[in-house]
């Protein structure tokens, strides 16, 4: 299987996945910062994701996985046993779901385009921020309630692709200072062997 990724982008949930599930991956990076797009090998992305986006995931018999909630899903289950997903029909997974579309529309989406495009100015990035730090009180209200994780006791993808989004605050000048739980839930994220690993491994891969 092969991980279509950027470093410091998305794609870094998956890889955590993947590496917390024990599934080997082969790494392709894309440059996202030039059209066209190409790969680390020279190959056209947009033949791999006509939106030109990472993460893709490229299956062995050739099948393109897209989009990253559907992506961590799968590898998740591809490993039960390492339960970063509730089993497939159950409410906890239902749960899990509702999490990860929280944190693809009301994050991630919060946080990019707007405060990574200056050209929408600081009245756009201004709204984006008060906007996810609304968001944010409600995941802290919510750890507070019934944590350390997001679905409570067990760490599951929904903690990987908050954790891969959060990690974006300094540079988007999100204050996280209000919300202690959501850091301490960061920092124990954090220190996951696989999300060092996955971090580490990207970081070599950008200097390649
Ligand atoms: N809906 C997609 C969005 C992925 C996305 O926003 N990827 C960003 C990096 S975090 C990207 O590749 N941006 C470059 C571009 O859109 O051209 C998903 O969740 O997988």
């Amino acid at each position: 299987m092969k991980l279509y990724f950027a470093t410091g982008t998305c794609s870094l949930s998956p890889h955590i996945v993947a590496i917390e599930a024990g599934i080997e991956l082969e790494l392709e990076r894309v440059d996202i910062r030039r059209i066209p797009r190409v790969t680390e090998t020279g190959a056209n992305y947009a033949q791999v994701n006509a939106n030109l986006y990472v993460p893709a995931l490229e299956l062995d018999d050739g099948t393109i996985l897209l989009e990253g909630i559907a992506i961590v899903q799968y590898l998740a289950d591809l490993a039960p046993d390492s339960r970063l997903a509730p089993p497939a029909g159950s409410l906890a997974r239902v749960q899990l779901q509702s999490w990860l579309g929280f944190i693809a529309t009301e994050l991630h989406k919060a946080f990019s385009p707007w405060l990574f495009h200056p050209e929408y100015g600081t009245q756009a990035q201004d709204v984006a921020r008060s906007r996810i730090a609304a968001r944010l009180d409600y995941v802290e209200r919510r750890l507070a309630n019934g944590g350390p994780y997001l679905l409570g006791d067990t760490f599951t993808v929904a903690d990987a692709y908050l954790y891969t989004i959060l990690s974006w605050s300094d540079v988007a000048r999100v204050d996280l200072d209000a919300f202690p739980q959501v850091r301490m839930l960061l920092a124990s994220i954090g220190a996951r062997p696989a999300v060092r690993e996955a971090m580490q491994r990207e970081a070599s891969r950008q200097r390649a």
